[in-house]
C-alpha cells in the first residue's frame, strides 16, 4: 500500500472522558478508566484516539475552557496518569490525539488573571480588548452560547472579547509572545510522545471583531503555516482542524500534500443540511437527500490527490447519527450498520464518536437532566423570548450535544457499568438493550460490523488510494458509488431509507463479491430492504 502517511489509512475514535469509564466513582470518566478500557478499543480495531480535552479547567464549557494547558484536570487525574495512558496505549499500538483549545482560554488561565489587572500588564495582549463605555458593546457580534460577544470589565473601563462563553476570552493570535508560548506548549506535548492534535475552532482564531469577522479570517493561512513549521513538522504526527466555515477550496489549503498546515479538517457542510437555510441548528428541517449525496460527491472529489477528508457522522457535539438520520427504532441495527458502511467506503480518515460503534441513540431527557450550557442557554433565551416548550424541548431532543454526552453504555449492569457513583448525567435508559458486553461476541452486532470496515481498509488499498465516482445521482433512496484504482473496483450500495427499493445495480455487481452486507443473507441482488447496505469488490 504506498500510502505515505500513516493516518491515511487509519481509523480515529473520540472519546469524550467525562463520559467514557469512571474508575474512581466520582460519576465522572477519567483516565484511569480510558486505561482499563484500551483492549476494548484494540479488538476494535483502532489506530489512534482523540481526546476531548483533560486539561485543567473549572469545566464551565466541560473542559473547552483550559485553565492551564501544560497539567490534567484533577477531575480526569494527573499528568503521571497521562503519561501512563500514553505509553500503555502505545503498547495496544494506539495513538493519543490531545485535544488543543487554541482560540480561547478560560479566564481562570493566569494569563487572563494577570490581563485584567491593567490596560500595561505584559498578558494584558494576550486577549481582545476594545475600549468602551458600559452598556453600548463595540458592536453586535453574538457569542455562540448566547448573549453578546463582548463582556464589560469596569476596572479597566474595556471589553474584552469572546465567541464563546463569557468564561472563555478570546486569544489575541495578533500577539507573537501569545503564538510562541502556544508553541513551546505543543511542543512539551509532543515531547511526551502524544500522536496528534484535535485544533478546535482553529479557523476563529484570525478573527477580526472590529469588521465582524469570525472564522477565515485575512491572517489564518499565515498563522496555521507558522504553527505548522514551529510545531506539528517537528514530528510524525496527525493534525486536524474543526474549521465549520470551511469550503473544498480552503480545505485544500488546510489539508495541502505539501504539508504546509495540517493533515486535515472537519468540515460541516453534510452537517448543516437538517436545519433551514441559514438560521440554527435548533430551526429543524428535513434532510435533502440528494444534496447529502452532491455534498460527499464535491468533497470526495475536489479533495482526491489535492487534499485530504475527514469521515464523520458523530462528534461530541451533535445528536447520535442513527437517531438523527437513520432509525433508532425497529431497524436501528441495520440503519447503524449502513450508515457506517456508507461512510467508511469513502476516501478519507474515519472517525468513530464513542458509542457510534453500539449504535447508541439520542436521549429525550426533562430539560433539568441537561447538563450542557448550549442547551441551558437556549432553553432559557427561547422561552424568555416566548417560545412555545415544547418546541423548544423537540429541538434539544433532535439537536443538544448532550444526546452524544450521555455515559458510555459497557453491560446492562447498574449505570450501564460507567460507574459506580452517581453519573454527572443520566445514563440512556436503553443501555439494557444497548451496549458493549452484548455486541463484542455477537458477529452481527453493530460492533462487528465496524470492526470488520476497519479490516477491509487495512486489507484493500482502494479503500484508500481509490477515486469515487457518485452513481444514481437522483435516486431519492439509494446512495452508491464506485471506488477504483489500479488494484479493483469497490461498490457501495445502500438504501438510506425505510422502505423496499429496487436495485438497478444487479448488473454491475453480479460479476463482484460481496465484502459485507448489513443482512444476513443477499436473497435478491435487484432489490434493498429498508437501510440495506451492501460493499463490493472485484480486483484487477
Ligand atoms: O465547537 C465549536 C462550535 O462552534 C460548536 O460549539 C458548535 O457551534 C455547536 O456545537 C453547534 O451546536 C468547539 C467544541 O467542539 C465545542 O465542544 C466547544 O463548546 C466550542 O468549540 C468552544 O470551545
Ligand atoms: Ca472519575
Amino acid at each position: 500500500m504506498k500510502e505515505d502517511k500513516w493516518w491515511k489509512s487509519a481509523v480515529i475514535y473520540q472519546i469524550y472522558p467525562r463520559s467514557f469509564a469512571d474508575s474512581n466513582q466520582d460519576g465522572i470518566g477519567d483516565l484511569q478508566g480510558i486505561i482499563s478500557k484500551l483492549d476494548y478499543l484494540e479488538k476494535l480495531g483502532i489506530d489512534a484516539v482523540w481526546l476531548s480535552p483533560v486539561c485543567r479547567s473549572p469545566q464551565d464549557d466541560n473542559g473547552y475552557d483550559i485553565s492551564d494547558y501544560q497539567d490534567i484536570d484533577p477531575v480526569f487525574g494527573t499528568l503521571k496518569d497521562m503519561e501512563e495512558l500514553i505509553r500503555e496505549a502505545g503498547k495496544h499500538n494506539i495513538r493519543i490525539i490531545m485535544d488543543l483549545v487554541l482560540n480561547h482560554s478560560s479566564d481562570e488561565h493566569h494569563w487572563f488573571q494577570e490581563a485584567k489587572k491593567s490596560r500595561e500588564n505584559p498578558y494584558h495582549d494576550y486577549y481582545v480588548w476594545r475600549d468602551g463605555t458600559e452598556g453600548v458593546p463595540p458592536n453586535d457580534m453574538r457569542a455562540a452560547f448566547g448573549g453578546s460577544a463582548w463582556e464589560w470589565v469596569p476596572e479597566l473601563q474595556q471589553y474584552y472579547f469572546h465567541q464563546f462563553s463569557v468564561k472563555q476570552p478570546d486569544l489575541n493570535w495578533e500577539n507573537p509572545k501569545l503564538r510562541q508560548e502556544i508553541y513551546d506548549m505543543i511542543n512539551w506535548w509532543t515531547d511526551k510522545g502524544v500522536g496528534g492534535f484535535r485544533l478546535d475552532v482553529i479557523d476563529q482564531i484570525a478573527k477580526e471583531p472590529d469588521k465582524g469577522i469570525t472564522n477565515n479570517g485575512p491572517r489564518l493561512h499565515e498563522y496555521l503555516r507558522e504553527l505548522s513549521k514551529e510545531t506539528f513538522q517537528k514530528a510524525d504526527l496527525v493534525t486536524v482542524g474543526e474549521a465549520w466555515g470551511a469550503t473544498t477550496e480552503l480545505a485544500r489549503l488546510y489539508s495541502s500534500p505539501d504539508n504546509s498546515e495540517l493533515s486535515m479538517v472537519f468540515q460541516f457542510e453534510h452537517i448543516c443540511l437538517d436545519q433551514i437555510e441559514g438560521k440554527e441548528k435548533w430551526d429543524l428541517a428535513p434532510l435533502p437527500f440528494l444534496k447529502l449525496k452532491e455534498v460527499f460527491a464535491r468533497w470526495q472529489r475536489e479533495l482526491h490527490g489535492k487534499g485530504w477528508n475527514s469521515l464523520f457522522w458523530n462528534n461530541h457535539d451533535l445528536p447520535r447519527i442513527v437517531s438523527r438520520w437513520g432509525n433508532d427504532g425497529k431497524y436501528r441495527i441495520e440503519s447503524a450498520k449502513m450508515l457506517a458502511v456508507l461512510l467508511h467506503g469513502m476516501q478519507g480518515t474515519p472517525y468513530i464518536y464513542q458509542g457510534e460503534e453500539l449504535g447508541m441513540t439520542n436521549a429525550a431527557y426533562e430539560i433539568d437532566e441537561y447538563r450542557d450550557i448550549e442547551t441551558l442557554n437556549l432553553y432559557q433565551e427561547h422561552m424568555e423570548k416566548g417560545f412555545k416548550k415544547e418546541d423548544i424541548m423537540n429541538s434539544i431532543h433532535a439537536k443538544s450535544r448532550d444526546n452524544a454526552r450521555t455515559p458510555m453504555q459497557w453491560n446492562d449492569e447498574e449505570n450501564a457499568g460507567f460507574t459506580k457513583g452517581e453519573p454527572w448525567i443520566k445514563v440512556n435508559p436503553n443501555y439494557k438493550k444497548i451496549n458493549a458486553a452484548q455486541q463484542v461476541e455477537d458477529e452481527n452486532s453493530v460492533f462487528n460490523c465496524y470492526k470488520e470496515l476497519i479490516r477491509l481498509r487495512r486489507k484493500y488499498s482502494v479503500l484508500i488510494e481509490g477515486d469515487f465516482r457518485l452513481l444514481l445521482a437522483e435516486d431519492e433512496n439509494i446512495f452508491a458509488y464506485i471506488r477504483e484504482d489500479e488494484s479493483a473496483q469497490l461498490l457501495v450500495v445502500c438504501n438510506f431509507y425505510n422502505k423496499t427499493v429496487e436495485c438497478p445495480l444487479e448488473e454491475s455487481a453480479k460479476d463482484m463479491e460481496l465484502l459485507i452486507c448489513n443482512y444476513k443473507d443477499v436473497e435478491q441482488a435487484a432489490i434493498l430492504r429498508p437501510y440495506e447496505a451492501r460493499m463490493y469488490l472485484q480486483e484487477k
